[in-house]
């Protein structure tokens, strides 16, 4: 073959600079064939978009020949003439000279262009050819974006990354969400968030951290915002003066990562995500979980007072808050002390709530967030008050002997922030591999 891959140019590089006359190499998969007698149409597409290619029989007979045979998905380098066309997508096509096969596909067992037709489960199991549907590779293009956006946040706002054991001793936001495994001879869990250790980069002296990575929750029901692993963006600071600081914090980060996002995936999110999120409010609405229960009542749900808002109560404020503060994304703050873990700071005056938060977006908590309790002897009481024993959090117990600056931060779902953003029916469609109670593979 003369082709060389090396010289490969994107398909959007041939609409966007590419010179007519000249020849270029492309390369990619086969999206569709249409012959024609002695002329085959093929739609070659590359993770930049697709173009046509037009292989003719007496331009280049091997060329014809290879085209003819193709199957779709197939992989495909094309040297060609880039000439303008009025038939073709964009008003341009590549003439071939060459044409090869790098790859045949099968017949494929999902109907990757009308992706809707499979049911989702059966799409994970083909996960690497659902993908294929431009649509479904969008949304972790913009995962990415959203990732880089936040890195990029955080590394302008002088917070230094760090990377934290996802093996750990402990259950840190309480026991029963967790994933025991065998670890020697010695009882070990995968890590449920990386709090203690967040906290513990503040303490050391990082004063900000952030780090993102895997969180694991032995999460057993089947529901459209839970996975048993997900990835969770996480911050902490010290010297704050209260948790305002941090939802300031996370305001501007999460504003920052979903604009960012929609901004560069502008014309992908309007083909393909008819109910993503236009725009963002200029201040988030914030409102105490008290002012939650009576919104609430109001309108016709009773929650009990000190207890946690649940899925439908979320849903329901996420309307209320849209309608009356014209905004997608609202702070529900001072959660009660018997819903929240034992290392949130207590309201001074009032107990029985915390300085904490959550970050609802349309209705679906995003973060959660708060100050942590840094005296010594409050968070060893508060531990045995949740019924933990200390022993198992003596390391983490000890950092508060030495010198621990007052501090707070959050944690973030990223899946369910795509989610949201773009009003993906299931959080399972935002996760590359889901993992759920009946999925470990592919
Ligand atoms: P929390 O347990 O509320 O807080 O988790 C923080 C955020 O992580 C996301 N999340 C999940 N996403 C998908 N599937 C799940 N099973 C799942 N569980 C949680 C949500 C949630 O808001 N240490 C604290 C954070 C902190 O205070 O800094 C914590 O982990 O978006």
């Amino acid at each position: 073959m003369s082709i060389r891959l090396s010289e490969r140019v994107p398909v959007k590089y041939l609409f966007e600079e590419g010179k007519l006359g000249n020849e270029y190499v492309v390369a990619g998969w086969v999206d569709a064939v249409r012959i024609h007698g002695g002329v085959v149409f093929v739609i070659l597409r590359d993770r930049s978009g697709k173009i046509q290619i037009v292989a003719k029989k007496n331009v280049a007979r091997s060329a014809w020949e290879n085209a003819k045979e193709l199957s779709v998905e197939s992989v495909i380098a094309v040297r060609g003439e880039l000439v303008s066309s009025k038939a073709a997508l964009g008003g341009r096509e590549l003439l071939a000279k060459e044409l090869v096969v790098l790859s045949r596909a099968d017949p494929l067992p999902i109907d990757i262009k009308d992706y809707e037709k499979t049911v989702l489960a059966k799409r994970l199991d083909w996960r690497y050819l659902d993908l294929r549907n431009p649509r479904n590779l969008t949304i972790f293009l913009i995962e990415a974006e959203m990732a880089r956006a936040a890195r990029e946040w955080f590394y302008s706002h002088d917070f230094v990354e760090i990377f934290t054991s996802k093996i750990v001793g402990a259950a840190t936001e309480g026991g029963a969400e967790v994933f025991s495994i065998v670890y020697f001879d010695k009882p070990a869990f995968l890590a449920q968030s990386p709090q203690l250790y967040k906290q513990l980069g503040v303490i050391a002296g990082f004063e900000k951290v952030f780090e993102i990575g895997p969180a694991f929750r032995a999460e057993p029901h089947h529901t459209t915002r839970h996975l048993t692993e997900y990835t969770s963006l996480d911050l902490e600071m010290g010297f704050i003066d209260s948790y305002e600081d941090v939802m300031n914090v996370v305001e501007d980060l999460i504003k920052y990562m979903v604009s960012k996002a929609i901004a560069k995936y502008k014309s992908e999110i309007e083909e393909y995500f008819p109910n993503a999120i236009a725009d963002l409010p200029k201040k988030v609405p914030r409102i105490t979980i008290r002012e939650a229960y009576k919104l609430l009542e109001q309108a016709g749900m009773k929650v009990e007072w000190g207890e946690d808002l649940g899925t439908e109560a979320e849903r329901k404020l996420g309307e209320i808050i849209e309608k009356e503060y014209g905004s997608p994304l609202v702070f529900v703050v001072e959660y009660p002390w018997r819903v929240r873990p034992f290392y949130t700071m207590r309201k001074p005056d009032e107990p029985e709530w915390t300085l904490s938060f959550d970050l609802l977006f349309r209705g679906l908590e995003i973060a959660t967030g708060g100050q942590r309790e840094h005296r010594y002897e409050v968070l060893k009481r508060q531990l045995e008050e949740k019924g933990l024993n200390p022993k198992n959090f003596e390391w983490y117990l000890n950092m508060f002997r030495y010198g621990a600056p007052p501090h707070g931060g959050a944690g973030i779902g990223l899946e369910r922030v795509v989610m949201q953003a773009l009003g993906l029916p299931n959080i399972r469609e935002a996760r590359l591999l889901p993992r759920d109670p009946e999925r470990l593979v592919p």
